[in-house]
């Protein structure tokens, strides 16, 4: 039974207790085979040498509570190897292919090695970033987890396997005939190869390191670049990145409207048509539908070959290869990334599809973060703003006339106020009827707004009342914009104005102005309503002033 040492978060290494020789020989057997590889002489963390690894596992081994969960695999993969005698290979929790080997390095017999760490199918790592979206990884997710993922088909642990054989008997040999020092062959040993398959192999090794450096480099940060501060920032993010990432000149992003179920384009670059006039496609209609309605996307290397319609005009590509990958996340879906004309005029391949493979999970979780950005907008201004006249509510007017009045005391700024009242409104609507009152209401918002200037805020009150904060105004200069309402409203042909007492629809205006004396919301809303009064008592279609001009 392997002891476990107490948990320390900065000794997950002991590289100076490793045999020195075979660090350098780790470190490049890891980079060459683009796998972690792990020396362990025990329970792990800590091990004793770590070269490449995956920042999955670092972000699990940083995390007290959650590095348990490594414990049965990577944990006890020491013991499990020294027992057995022999390779143990073993998928892990978090689906990464392992591997662990007992190897005798410098006379040292009690080590024993960890190889691999790689995603060997992209299932396994959608059920990851499931967990890390919603499930019991959420606490952990960052950013980092993305820093150094690996990717990896299973031959490549088992060359890695291999050569980590040899490299020890390599050491072995080297240390018993003094030299010490150790040619590291960091290709893969394989039987010896004639000149064209060596032309060949160069190419295959050449093209690798290119696809992984892609690989790398675009999973880096790429949560980060696509987030952006706001929907709409994070809908071009998506598009721009992978367009980058695929090298491809144009690209666009639908996302599911589920209610409507249908895909509306959020995003698009290098699009003939302008985006906004582009018609939301039905979910199993069109390329673009079916990989939504399917799940699955749609890798065309030739449209010529694929045996399908032409492409509406606005859709027509230069290349005749392209790419419709469907974003999910847990199964639901949320939209489609397309992507066409790579640039140099090539076709798309499996590595470009796997790419996309990679940053699915991670675009599904910059829109659900969009989605949820752009709700909170949406039930932000519904709260504060009246559904029947678009106007600001009562309770916006009352937050902003606290923010204005402490301006206006700080800084020592005039500001007035106006209360407004539609004249014998009951008549209105008992005569027309509820909804002609309706409309007439909205008809008076909207000559508020056209009377006013930019800084003004109009709002609904309540019921047939309006508000109007009017900042940095003094009370002559207020009596004037009143009046400016007054007459506008006045003059404002309504449907059924001629039935009203005085022969149109008309306003009654209180005024009030910030002083010593009324220097509160309710001070000011309460003199504006004396005013108010004071008008509709004097004949209404009038204003009035509260404090000194009230008469
Ligand atoms: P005054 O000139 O003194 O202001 O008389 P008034 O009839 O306008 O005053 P009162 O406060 O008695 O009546 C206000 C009416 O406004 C009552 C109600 O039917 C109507 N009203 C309030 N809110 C709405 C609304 O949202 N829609 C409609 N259609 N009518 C409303
Ligand atoms: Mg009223
Ligand atoms: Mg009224």
């Amino acid at each position: 039974m392997v002891k476990k040492p107490p948990f320390a978060l900065n000794t997950q290494e002991r590289r100076e207790e490793a045999p020195p020789a075979w660090l350098e020989l780790q470190d490049s057997l890891a980079e060459s085979s683009a796998l972690a590889l792990l020396l362990v002489d025990g329970y792990q963390p800590p091990a004793v040498a770590v070269s490449n690894n995956n920042s999955i596992c670092r972000t699990f081994q940083s995390s007290p509570e959650h590095v348990r969960l490594c414990d049965p695999y990577c944990g006890v993969a020491h013991s499990r190897a020294t027992e057995a005698g022999g390779t143990v290979e073993y998928k892990c929790h978090a689906g990464l292919s392992c591997f662990a080997k007992p190897v005798e390095i410098s006379g040292k017999r009690n080590l024993a090695v960890i190889g691999g760490r790689a995603f060997v199918t992209s299932a396994d790592y959608q059920i990851l970033m499931e967990r890390f979206r919603a499930g019991d990884l959420q606490d952990i997710a960052s950013d980092e987890v993305f820093g150094n993922i690996i990717f990896s088909e299973p031959q490549r642990l088992e060359e890695l396997a291999g050569r980590v054989d040899r490299a020890a008997q390599r050491l072995r040999a080297a240390s018993s005939n003094g030299s010490g020092h150790v040619e590291v062959n960091t290709k893969a040993a394989s039987p010896p190869v004639s000149q064209p398959d060596l032309q060949d192999e160069i190419q295959r090794l050449r093209r690798e390191l290119e696809f992984r450096a892609r690989f790398t480099n675009s999973l880096q940060h790429f949560l980060e670049r696509i987030s952006g501060t706001d929907p709409v920032k994070t809908y071009n993010a998506i598009v721009s990145n992978s367009k980058e990432l695929l090298q491809s000149e144009r690209a666009s992003l639908m996302v599911l409207d589920e209610s409507a179920n249908q895909l509306i384009l959020k995003a698009a670059s290098g699009l003939a048509a302008d985006p906004n006039s582009v018609a939301a496609v039905r979910v199993g209609e069109g390329i673009s539908g079916e990989v939504m309605d399917t799940g699955k996307p749609v890798l065309v290397t030739d449209l010529r070959m694929a045996g399908r319609k032409a492409a509406p005009p606005e859709r027509r590509y230069k290349t005749n290869s392209f790419i419709s990958y469907p974003i999910m996340i847990g199964g639901r879906k949320v939209g489609v990334l397309n992507v066409t004309d790579k640039s140099g005029g090539g076709a798309y391949d499996e590595v470009d599809l796997s790419l996309l493979e990679i940053i699915g999970p991670q675009v599904a979780l910059a829109l659900e973060r969009a989605e949820w950005q752009e709700r909170a907008t949406e039930f932000q201004l519904m709260s504060i703003t009246d559904s029947l006249t678009g106007l600001p509510n009562r309770r916006y007017l009352e937050e902003r006339l606290a923010e204005e009045l402490n301006r206006s005391k700080r800084y020592d700024y005039p500001m007035s106020f106006l209360m407004i009242d539609i004249d014998d409104f009951k008549a209105y609507n008992d005569k027309n009827g509820h909804q002609a009152g309706d409309v007439a209401l909205q008809i008076t918002a909207h000559c508020l707004k056209g009377a006013l200037r930019a800084a003004d805020v109009a709002s609904r009150y309540g019921g047939e009342e309006f508000c109007i904060l009017l900042p940095q105004t003094a009370v002559t200069e207020a009596g004037v914009i009143a009046d400016r309402i007054r007459h506008r409203v006045s003059t404002t042909e309504f449907p059924h104005g001629k039935s009203q007492p005085l022969g149109q629809v008309t306003i009654s205006i209180g005024v009030s102005t910030f002083t010593k004396n009324i220097d509160s919301s309710e001070n000011i809303i309460a003199a504006a309503d004396r005013a108010l009064y004071q008008a509709k008592s004097m004949g209404k279609d009038r204003i009035e002033f509260y404090g000194e001009r009230e008469s």
